[in-house]
């Protein structure tokens, strides 16, 4: 009889250790970005979540922080630095203030169009510049996208470039983008995306530059009544992970959190194809007035002194390379 029960005790309490074992064992992370839910970004931190949800059966549970609820870009790629966020997936606008190797994927009209852009980065030259992030308290996981960024306005219509003079843009907090709508003939203001749209509303600055899903995603035609689609620039993004998570993992653990970023970085491009198709048009529904027809020559002209500017301090090498990979 004693036997039966000791039995009966230690499988009850196998039962229990195990359900308490799975109940306590999800560990919630969060993952920030700062553009809305349901945003391109946002559809990519939910596909992380899911694949990584399937990987780990359950242990690890994302907490998706969206629009620049933990802070801007530069504030929540800081807190990786420190350990107090755990995943984002960020625009490069403030990267290269932590890797200035970064600083060469902003350069206006670098890329040709979304294929090459998607070719280069996904490639050994996407993987060197991951590495580069991983060697500045970083944890550099996979190139995702935000998208070709066009300038809004609420002055007049951009139509050349010297429709830009005087201009108040907001730019990121990025010397390349400033550099290059300084050499345009605007004023470039840097701001951290949260202030944005508060900023457009209270005529603080006239306009802002960003992709199509940022623009609609954002709701910028309430406070922009212009758009140029000028395309001046391919805007990466990066999903980025805080080494205090990172250092914890095993390499079985490692391998689902760089399958989760590859689920994320499809998710996010399907829905920047998707924005590409369709934002335009809800864009125009909503009022504002659309330029599509742009001398993209004259633009990238009027910017090319940031090229002059950059090779002068980080120089040629990556940047030729860059051009060389492209069809
Ligand atoms: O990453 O700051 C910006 O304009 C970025 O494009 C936006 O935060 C999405």
């Amino acid at each position: 009889m004693f036997r039966i029960r000791s039995l009966a005790a230690v499988s009850a309490f196998a039962v229990t250790v195990a359900l308490s074992g799975s109940a306590l064992a999800a560990q919630v992370l969060n993952f920030a970005h700062s553009t809305a839910q349901g945003s391109h970004y946002s559809m990519g931190v939910q596909a992380f979540a899911k694949k990584l949800a399937e990987l780990s059966d359950g242990k690890y549970e994302i907490r998706e922080q969206a629009a620049g609820a933990l802070g801007g870009e530069r504030d929540v790629i800081e807190g990786l630095q420190i350990g107090s966020v755990e995943l984002t997936v960020s625009s490069t606008g403030p990267l290269g203030n932590f890797v200035p190797e970064a600083l060469v994927l902003d350069l206006p009209f670098l890329f040709k169009d979304y294929a090459n852009a998607r070719a280069v980065l996904d490639g050994p030259i996407g993987q060197e510049l991951l590495d580069k992030v991983s060697e500045n308290n970083l944890v550099g996981l996979a190139w995702s996208e935000n998208g070709f960024r066009h300038v809004t306005n609420s002055k007049h219509p951009v139509k050349t470039p010297a429709d830009l003079e005087g201009l108040k843009i907001r730019t990121m907090e990025n010397p390349v983008h400033m550099e290059a709508f300084r050499a345009a003939g605007a004023s470039p203001t840097p701001m951290a995306f949260p202030e944005v749209f508060a900023a457009l509303q209270q005529h603080v600055i006239d306009g802002q530059e960003n992709p199509i899903p940022v623009i609609t995603a954002s709701k910028f035609w309430e406070v922009q009544d212009n758009l140029t689609l000028t395309g001046h620039v391919y805007s990466p993004a990066i999903i980025i992970a805080s080494p205090t998570l990172w250092d914890g993992l095993s390499d079985e653990e490692k391998g689902w959190f760089r399958e989760a970023a590859k689920a994320g970085v499809a998710a996010t491009r399907a829905k920047v194809e998707s924005d590409e198709a369709n934002g335009v048009a809800l864009l125009r529904e909503h009022g504002m007035e659309v330029i599509e027809k742009v001398d993209q020559s004259a633009f990238q002209k009027a910017v090319s002194p940031a090229y002059d500017t950059f090779v002068a301090k980080y120089g040629d090498d990556m940047l030729k390379r860059i051009q060389a990979a492209q069809n």
